[in-house]
C-alpha cells in the first residue's frame, strides 16, 4: 500500500485499493460534510490562478471535460469568482491563491513543499470568506499539480486509457468527495517514460491517416496519456521522423504540457537522427567531420534551451549501429567534452550540472564504460537491458554515489537479433517486476524508460511499468497479481476483473514462453508429454472464458475489450495453433495419413483467423485503429520480419479410394508398416506406477475407404480403451496398466493391431513396477521434474531469502534469490535453501537441468550462482552464466529461460533430499528436471512428477 502522510489529527487517510487505481476518496453515499463536486442541485466552481502554469490550466480544462463526460455537468472555471463549494487547483510555485491559503493557515503543505512532482488533495472547510468548503489540489510544482488533477479524473471514473483504448468513462450523476480527505503523494523514480520506436508500419500509417503525421495533433494524445499515468518523459518516434523538425510545435507543446523530452540513446544533443539526414553536411563521423557535427549539436542545445529536456550525450553510428571508428574511447571522450562545451556555451546563466544529461550505456557503449571511459559525475548513466527484458548491469556501490545517478532503458518491443518482436504484448508483468525491482534495489532510480514500439497494444505493460516507476515499493511479489485485477476492474468493472486479469496473465505467460515471432512448428512437442495439446487446451479455455466475459459486457465496453483482452489473446492462440497445425500436417504427411488434409485446412483456418482478427481490430470504431495491428508476424526466418504474413507451405494428400491402415505409437514419428527385417520396432515408452497413466496408439487410414481393426493386448496387465473399431480417418487406442496384475520388476508385453495390410502391427509395451514404496517426488518415465516453488524453504532470514514470484515463468511460478544490495553468500552453511524430497528407483550419474530466468550478471565480476547438494554431499556451485557466449544468450532470449546443468550421483535407490542453496541474488529458478535416463525432448520440460506422502 502506498504510504501517505497524515498531516494533522482529525483528517482521515484514504488509501486506494492498491497502486493509484480508482480511489477511496470518492463516495457513492454522500454524508453531511462531504465535498460536493457535483450534487443533485448544485455543483462546485473550479478556481485556478490565471498566472499558474499553462500546462496545469490545460490539465484543468481536461478535468472539466472529464467531469462533464462522467456526470453530464459542465463546471465553470474561474480565476476570480467564488462559490460555496470550490475546487481550488494550483501549484506552490505559481498560484497566489494556494499560497494565500497556506499563509492563512488553511493548508499545511509541508509534506510536499520542495519535493519533485508531489501533490496533495485535501478538503478544506471555509478556505475563504463566504466559501463553505473546498477541495484543494495543490502541487509542489507544475507536474505535481497536474498529477493531482489527473488523480481526481481517474478517481471519478476516467481511465487513463479512455482515449487510447476506448475505455468508457463511468457515468455518475453525482460526485462527492469524502469529508476530511487528505492525500499526499510523490514519485520515487524521477523521470518515467516511454520510447515510441519501430513505428513503421503500424503507428506511422495510423498517424499518417489520422493526423497527417507525427505532429502536435498526434503528440498531444501521447502527452496526455503520459500525464494521466503520472509519467513525465518521452523519447519520440524516430524511424523516419524527427520530433522537433516534423512539427515545430511538438517540443513547445511537450514543454507546455509538462513532458520532458529527449531523444533516443543514439541521438545526441536533442537532435533526431533523421535531422542529420535532412540537414547534416558530410558523414556522421566525428573523427573526420567534427565541425559540422558540432554545429548540428549546437543547434539542438539552442533550440531546447528554454524547454525541459534531458540531453543525450555521447555518440553512436546512425540507426543503432556502433560508431564506424570502432570502440574508440579517446574519440568518444572528445565527443562528450565537446557536447559539454556546447551546453556550457548555451546555458550561460546556469551551472551545467543543473542541466539534465544522460549517457546511455546501450549495446557496445557499455563496453566503453567497462573499459574505463567515464563522463562527468552529474551525468545520469542509463543502463540498458539486453533488448529482451534482462537488465545487463546495475550500479555498483561506488556508482551509486554518483551525483547524476542511474536509470534503466527497458524493452517491450525490439527490432533486431536473434529475432525481432514487434507485434503484440509478450512480456509478462511478473518478469517486468522482477527486473525493475532489481533496478530499484540497486538505486537505478533516476530514469525508467521503456521501448513500447507502436504504443498499442502495450497498454497493460505500459501502465504497469509507469505505475511501478511512480512507487516501486508499492509492488511486491506477494501483491503483484492484485495489480492486474485492479487494472482489469478499472477498465471493465469489478465483476469481471478476476477473469480479465487471468486472461491477460494467461496470454502473456504464453508469449513469455516464446515470442510469437519465434514460435516454429517444432517449438512445442507434439510427441511428448502432450505438450502442444495441453497448451492448445489451455489457450482454448482462456478464449472460451474471454468470449463469456465479452458477451456480458455492455455494448460500449466491447471495443476496449477487443483491444485490451480478446484480440491479443486470440491472436496469440492463432499463431500457436497455426504452428501446431503445420507440425501435425508435416507428421501426417510424412506418414501418408488421410488426415494430412485436415491439418492443411487447419493451417489455412488459423492463418485466415489471424488475418480476420487484424481486420476486426482495424474495423473497430469505424477504423479508429486502422493499421495499428499491421505488423507482419508470421513467417520469420531470421531476425527481421517478413514483408507480410506468410502462409506456411502445407502438405496435401491425394488419397486413393482404398482402405489402408497405418499405426503410430505415441512419442514417435515412426509408424506401421515398418521393415522388421531391418530391425525396426515400434514401442510405447515404459510405464511406471507414478508416471504417465495412459499412452496412446493411433490407428489411421491412408485411403478414403473405411476399415475395421481389432486390437489385443498380449498380457493381462495391459488395458486397452478399445479392442476394435471402424476407421475413417483415425482413432486413438488408450493404453494403460493394471498395476495389481503387473509383476514386480520389468515386464514386457505388446499390443497387436490388425486391420488392412499384411500381418499386424506389433507395438511393444513395457512396464516397471518397483518393489519398494516410494516417498517424495518419485522418479518415473525416466525423470524427476519439479516446479521450483514445490520446495520446502529452509533458513530464510532478513536480507537473504528465497521468494516465490507468482505468475513468473513458463509453467507455474518462480523462486527468486533475494539478498541485500551487493551481498552474496559465501558460507553455504548459512545459506537459505530449497529442499525437495526425491525418490530414485534408478542409480547412476544423472543430469540435473535447472531451468532459470535469463537474468544477466548485472553486478560486474560476479557470476549468477546457486549451489546444489543431493543427500549429505557437499553443496556444489552451479553458475547459470558458465556459458556466457553470444550463442547461449541468443538461445536464452528465444527460450525465455536459461538452462544450467549439474551432475548428480545416485549410488543406491531410495529417498534423497535435493537442496538448492542461495548464493547470488537475482538467480530465479523456475523448474528442475533430473534426467534418469529417459527424459524426452520438449520445450517446457515434463510436468511435475508425482509427490507421494
Ligand atoms: O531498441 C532500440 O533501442 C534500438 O533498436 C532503436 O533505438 C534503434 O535505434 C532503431 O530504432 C533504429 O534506429
Amino acid at each position: 500500500m502506498r504510504k501517505r502522510h497524515l498531516l494533522w489529527l482529525g483528517l482521515v487517510l484514504f488509501t486506494r485499493t492498491v497502486w493509484s487505481l480508482p480511489a477511496g476518496y470518492l463516495t457513492e453515499q454522500p454524508a453531511e460534510g462531504d465535498f460536493a463536486l457535483v450534487a443533485q442541485s448544485s455543483q462546485a466552481l473550479i478556481r485556478t490562478d490565471s498566472d499558474d502554469h499553462k500546462g496545469l490550466l490545460r490539465a484543468v480544462r481536461s478535468l472539466q471535460q472529464d467531469i462533464h463526460k462522467v456526470s453530464g455537468r459542465q463546471l465553470s472555471i474561474s480565476h476570480t469568482e467564488q462559490a460555496p463549494q470550490m475546487l481550488i487547483i494550483g501549484s506552490l510555485d505559481n498560484s497566489d491563491l494556494v499560497n494565500q491559503l497556506v499563509a492563512a493557515g488553511k493548508l499545511d503543505v509541508s509534506a510536499i513543499r520542495g519535493k519533485w512532482e508531489a501533490y496533495q488533495i485535501q478538503t478544506v472547510r471555509q478556505p475563504l470568506p463566504g466559501v463553505e468548503q473546498a477541495l484543494v489540489i495543490v502541487g509542489s510544482d507544475k507536474r505535481g499539480a497536474i498529477y493531482g488533477v489527473y488523480d481526481l479524473a481517474e478517481t471519478i471514473g476516467v481511465s487513463p486509457w479512455y482515449w487510447w483504448a476506448d475505455v468508457p468513462v463511468i457515468k455518475r450523476e453525482q460526485l462527492h468527495i469524502k469529508a476530511d480527505t487528505l492525500i499526499t503523494d510523490a514519485p520515487k523514480v524521477k523521470y518515467r517514460g516511454i520510447f515510441l520506436n519501430d513505428e513503421h508500419p503500424a503507428l506511422s500509417n495510423w498517424t499518417a491517416e489520422k493526423f497527417g503525421g507525427y505532429n502536435s495533433q498526434f503528440y498531444v494524445h501521447v502527452f496526455e496519456l503520459l500525464l494521466r499515468l503520472k509519467a513525465n518523459f518521452l523519447w519520440p518516434a524516430m524511424w523516419n521522423n524527427a520530433f522537433a523538425d516534423d512539427d515545430p510545435l511538438n517540443p513547445i507543446l511537450a514543454d507546455e504540457m509538462g513532458i520532458v523530452m529527449s531523444n533516443s540513446h543514439h541521438e545526441p544533443m536533442m537532435r533526431a537522427d533523421k535531422e542529420w539526414n535532412r540537414y547534416g553536411e558530410g558523414p556522421w563521423e566525428y573523427s573526420t567531420n567534427r565541425d559540422n557535427i558540432y554545429q548540428f549539436w549546437q543547434e539542438g542545445a539552442r533550440r531546447h534551451k528554454e524547454l525541459e529536456s534531458i540531453f543525450t550525450l555521447g555518440m553512436r553510428g546512425q540507426e543503432d549501429e556502433p560508431m564506424s571508428e570502432g570502440e574508440n574511447i579517446g574519440l568518444l571522450e572528445q565527443v562528450v567534452a565537446d557536447q559539454r562545451e556546447i551546453l556550457r556555451n548555451t546555458f550561460t546563466d546556469t551551472d551545467i550540472s543543473e542541466v539534465p544529461q544522460v549517457w546511455a550505456l546501450y549495446k557496445e557503449v557499455q563496453g566503453f564504460y567497462e573499459r574505463g571511459m567515464r563522463v562527468p559525475d552529474d551525468v545520469t548513466l542509463l543502463w540498458a537491458d539486453d533488448n529482451f527484458g534482462n537488465i545487463r548491469r546495475l550500479p555498483t556501490a561506488d556508482e551509486r554515489g554518483r551525483e547524476g545517478g542511474a536509470g534503466v532503458y527497458y524493452h517491450f518491443d525490439y527490432v533486431g537479433g536473434p529475432r525481432s518482436y514487434r507485434w503484440i504484448n509478450t512480456v509478462p508483468m511478473a518478469k517486468i517486476w522482477e527486473q525493475m525491482n532489481l533496478a530499484w534495489q540497486y538505486q537505478a532510480d533516476r530514469i525508467w524508460i521503456v521501448n513500447v514500439g507502436d504504443l498499442k497494444p502495450m497498454e497493460f505493460p505500459i501502465d504497469f511499468f509507469l505505475r511501478m516507476a511512480w512507487n516501486p515499493e508499492d509492488f511486491r511479489a506477494d501483491n503483484l497479481q492484485q495489480f492486474a485485477i485492479d487494472w482489469a476492474a478499472q477498465q471493465f468493472g469489478k465483476k469481471h476483473a478476476q477473469t480479465v486479469a487471468e486472461l491477460i496473465q494467461g496470454y502473456t505467460r504464453h508469449n513469455g514462453r516464446r515470442k510469437p515471432e519465434a514460435v516454429e512448428p517444432d517449438t512445442y512437442s507434439i510427441f511428448h508429454y502432450d505438450e502442444a495439446g495441453r497448451i492448445s487446451t489451455e489457450l482454448a479455455q482462456l478464449v472460451e472464458k474471454s468470449d463469456l466475459v465479452e458477451q456480458q459486457l455492455a455494448a460500449q465496453q466491447q471495443d476496449a475489450y477487443v483491444q485490451l483482452v480478446s484480440h491479443p489473446l486470440k491472436a496469440t492462440q492463432a499463431v500457436f495453433e497455426l504452428n501446431r497445425a503445420v507440425a501435425m500436417n508435416r507428421l501426417h504427411g510424412e506418414q501418408g495419413r488421410v488426415s494430412t488434409n485436415y491439418w492443411a485446412e487447419q493451417v489455412r483456418y488459423w492463418f485466415h483467423q489471424d488475418a480476420q482478427l487484424t481486420e476486426k481490430y482495424h474495423g473497430l470504431g469505424e477504423g479508429r485503429w486502422n493499421h495499428m495491428m499491421s505488423q507482419p508476424h508470421i513467417g520469420y526466418t531470421y531476425w527481421r520480419n517478413p514483408p507480410a504474413n506468410l502462409m506456411p507451405v502445407v502438405s496435401v494428400a491425394e488419397p486413393m479410394e482404398v482402405a489402408d491402415m497405418g499405426v503410430a505409437p505415441e512419442g514417435s514419428d515412426h509408424s506401421w508398416p515398418i521393415s522388421e527385417y531391418q530391425g525396426q520396432t515400434l514401442s510405447l515408452d515404459t510405464f511406471y506406477p507414478h508416471g504417465q497413466a495412459e499412452r496412446y496408439i493411433e490407428v489411421f487410414n491412408k485411403g478414403t475407404q473405411p476399415f475395421e481393426f481389432k486390437a489385443r493386448a498380449v498380457a493381462d496387465w495391459i488395458t486397452l480403451s478399445q479392442t476394435q473399431g471402424n476407421i475413417e480417418q483415425q482413432q486413438k487406442i488408450r493404453v494403460s496398466i493394471d498395476w495389481d496384475k503387473t509383476p514386480a520388476g520389468h515386464s514386457q508385453g505388446e499390443v497387436v493391431i490388425q486391420g488392412t495390410g499384411w500381418g499386424a502391427a506389433h507395438i511393444k509395451v513395457s512396464a516397471y513396477k518397483p518393489a519398494d514404496k516410494p516417498q517424495g517426488f518419485v522418479e518415473a518415465d525416466g525423470y524427476i521434474s519439479l516446479e521450483a516453488a514445490s520446495a520446502k524453504v529452509v533458513g530464510n532470514r532478513d536480507g537473504a531469502y528465497w521468494q516465490e514470484i507468482p505468475g513468473h515463468g513458463r509453467t507455474h511460478s518462480s523462486v527468486s534469490a533475494v539478498t541485500g544490495q551487493d551481498m552474496e553468500i559465501t558460507d553455504l552453511s548459512a545459506a537459505p535453501y530449497l529442499q525437495y524430497p526425491l525418490y530414485f528407483h534408478s542409480t547412476g550419474e544423472f543430469e540435473l537441468h535447472a531451468i532459470v530466468a535469463p537474468t544477466l550478471d548485472f553486478v560486474p565480476d560476479r557470476g549468477l550462482r546457486f549451489a546444489v547438494a543431493l543427500g549429505e554431499e557437499k553443496p556444489q556451485i552451479v553458475d547459470i552464466l558458465a556459458d556466457n557466449s553470444q550463442r547461449a544468450w541468443e538461445q536464452s532470449v528465444l527460450d525465455g529461460v536459461r538452462r544450467a546443468s549439474h551432475k548428480l550421483q545416485v549410488e543406491k535407490p531410495g529417498q534423497y533430499q535435493l537442496r538448492v542453496y542461495l548464493v547470488d541474488p537475482g538467480a530465479v529458478l523456475q523448474k528442475l528436471v533430473i534426467d534418469t535416463g529417459d527424459l524426452r525432448d520438449s520445450y517446457l520440460g515434463p510436468p511435475q512428477s508425482q509427490f507421494v506422502r
